[in-house]
């Protein structure tokens, strides 16, 4: 779809926001005006030792008061992390805005040496202490908004919160709501109390603000970071003594005044980053790495893109290789409900639509060479393509599109990458083993859709609606659920795509199974928390995917969102709300009580 139709945040206060620019983007979703605005780009990376240091584990940079990132073609250094020890991880979080200078805003996490967006390291079990910060600068009328942080209505771009990616939390404020929890400029640091759960599958998760109407701009703005859950090696030993990294994609604006011209590349409606190393349209001139000739290494790489599919796959010598994958959305494949799951699967490419994870194992040859990590086209439906995007095209007309890129550039040596600290399985970590979800007794089905349709103002709205029910684009002042589900309960949602461009259905607190893709049962064991739906072509059935949601989890009770995670989509309206009752107090599909 044309960017020039995004959504509206009708629900969202025009403009009581520190950044008037900024603002009318948000507001109109114009692209005329989001050209007035831009990007840039910050540091890490990691190959890191599995027994380091405890708390904080520092990535050896100074502190830097600003959001500096770095420039194309840089190294990738280390992500600092942060790492607890007797089951507690006590963390300082401080998310701030800075100017790139050319009309957009850059949010960088902070932590209390300065380092820009670390990782968060924890064990299943562990308790952690997140104090979240926000030294986002505010207009003085906005200090005098509510002042309660659970119980908020009214956003703006300068207030934030965090949601926790994957992990199985409760829905409540200071932990992982995010319906009602806002922090506001100036406000006292906001404490989240996060008990990671024994069952929590180990692996990648993630960390990003959940501001309606604003989602799109903090994660192109760089608000975002890793979670590491613990022990994968205890499921997974093929990783155990294997150098890792972490490798973080983000996507951001496009700068203004970058046409199309001949012979240039194909341009993509959002520019990428690794580790905040920039891959800027037209040279895409890599981030650099260095492996060992011959050695084995374990990449977690998370999609924290607003709006950018990734399409991986790793090169050497021009040919692409086998990538043993180990684990998908944080959960390790060997977690999953087929009976024929093996821990390690091979494969060449790793499709990721925003939000998703994927760890995998990369082989460098013996022989000496160069590879590179790309990531390929991506069709993202009907508009892609479109003519408007042809040479001298205003950059105001441009489509969605996710062309062929190089992300990473990787050098082999004899010697260099062979210093990198090895993992070493951690024994205290018990092996978690999820309720399996292959053939538990469903006990309710749901049909929902994704849809759009042209807004008064010229944009578009986005919906997601439970079938039979009048779409409407998201409303963060209703109280009122879309879905009431009860606790213990197994239901089957089947996602349908009603519009000619792709969506990312996610759903907080849960994992789900894929049984169905376009109404063909399907056997696959991963258990995801984003799920590409396919476009709809103009005719023939809708395409569609059917998940098995699991509502079993006693600290599910609560309100949550499910969302298309384009974080265009989002912020235009793509998002609705689920009321997971206890057990005893069920309410029925549709409740007609006040949400929590
Ligand atoms: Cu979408």
């Amino acid at each position: 779809m044309n960017s020039s139709r995004r959504g509206r945040a009708r629900a969202v206060p025009p403009c009581a926001l520190h950044s008037p620019g900024v603002c009318c983007c948000l507001w109109r979703r114009s692209r005329l005006c989001l050209a007035a605005l831009l990007t840039l780009h910050a540091l890490a990376y990691s190959i890191r030792p599995a027994q380091a240091a405890e708390l904080p584990v520092s990535a050896g940079k100074p502190p830097d008061g600003g959001c500096t990132r770095p420039a194309s073609g840089a190294e990738l250094s280390a992500i600092a992390e942060l790492r607890g020890g007797n089951g507690e991880l006590h963390a300082d979080l401080t998310i701030r805005s800075a100017s790139d200078g050319q009309g957009h805003l850059r949010y960088c996490y902070f932590d209390t040496e300065g380092h820009q967006a670390p990782t968060l390291r924890v064990r299943p079990g562990d308790i952690v202490y997140l104090k979240l910060h926000n030294g986002i600068p505010a207009a003085a009328t906005h200090a005098s908004l509510l002042r309660d942080p659970c119980a908020s209505v009214g956003m703006s771009a300068a207030d934030t919160n965090l949601h926790f990616h994957g992990l199985m939390l409760p829905p409540l404020c200071h932990q992982d709501e995010t319906l009602r929890t806002l922090v506001h400029p100036g406000d006292p640091p906001f404490e989240y109390r996060l008990h990671i759960s024994p069952d929590q599958p180990p692996g990648l998760y993630w960390y990003h603000p959940h501001v309606h109407g604003f989602s799109e701009e903090h994660l192109l703005g760089g608000a975002s970071g890793a979670i590491v859950v613990e022990g994968i090696e205890r499921l997974v030993p093929e990783v155990a003594q294997l150098p890792e990294r972490v490798l973080i994609v983000r996507d951001e604006w496009m700068p203004a005044g970058s046409p199309e011209g001949p012979g240039s590349p194909p341009r993509p409606s959002k520019q990428l980053s690794v580790n905040y190393v920039p891959v800027r349209y037209p040279a895409y001139m890599p981030g650099r790495i260095e492996m060992r000739r011959g050695a084995r290494e374990f990449w977690r790489v998370l999609n924290a893109s607003a709006d950018t599919y990734l399409f991986l796959y790793v090169e050497f010598a021009g040919k692409r290789q086998l990538l043993g994958l180990v684990a998908r959305d944080g959960v390790p494949l060997v977690m999953g409900n087929s009976p024929a799951t093996k821990r390690v699967r091979e494969t060449t490419t790793v499709f990721m639509p925003p939000g998703a994870r994927a760890e995998f194992i990369v082989t460098a040859p013996d022989a000496t060479t160069t590879g590179r990590l790309v990531t390929g086209y991506v069709n993202r439906g009907a508009d892609d393509d479109s003519p408007v995007s042809r040479p001298g095209a205003p950059a105001t007309q441009l489509p969605d599109r996710d062309p062929t890129r190089s992300l990473v550039a990787i050098t082999l040596s004899a010697g260099a990458a062979s210093a990198a600290p090895q993992r070493v399985a951690t024994s205290v970590i018990h092996a978690p083993r999820p309720a399996p979800l292959a053939s538990p007794r469903v006990n309710r089905s749901r049909a929902l859709y994704f849809s759009e349709a042209p807004a008064a103002d010229g944009g578009t709205d986005f919906f997601v609606t439970e079938d039979g029910h009048a779409p409407q684009v998201f409303d963060p002042n209703r109280q009122q659920a879309d879905i009431t589900v009860r606790q213990g309960n197994v239901e089957e949602w089947t996602i349908e795509n009603r519009s000619r461009e792709v969506h990312t259905f996610h759903v907080h607190q849960l994992h789900f199974l894929v049984v169905a893709r376009s109404l063909q049962r399907v056997t696959e064991p991963d258990l995801l928390d984003t799920v590409d739906v396919a476009a709809w072509r103009g005719f023939g059935p809708y395409p569609s995917m059917t998940l098995r949601m699991d509502f079993r989890n006693p600290s599910i009770v609560g309100t949550f969102p499910f969302h298309c995670h384009i974080a265009q989509h989002l912020d235009g309206g793509m998002m609705g709300t689920v009321r997971v009752v206890p057990m005893a107090h069920s309410q029925g599909s549709r409740t007609k009580k006040p949400s929590s």
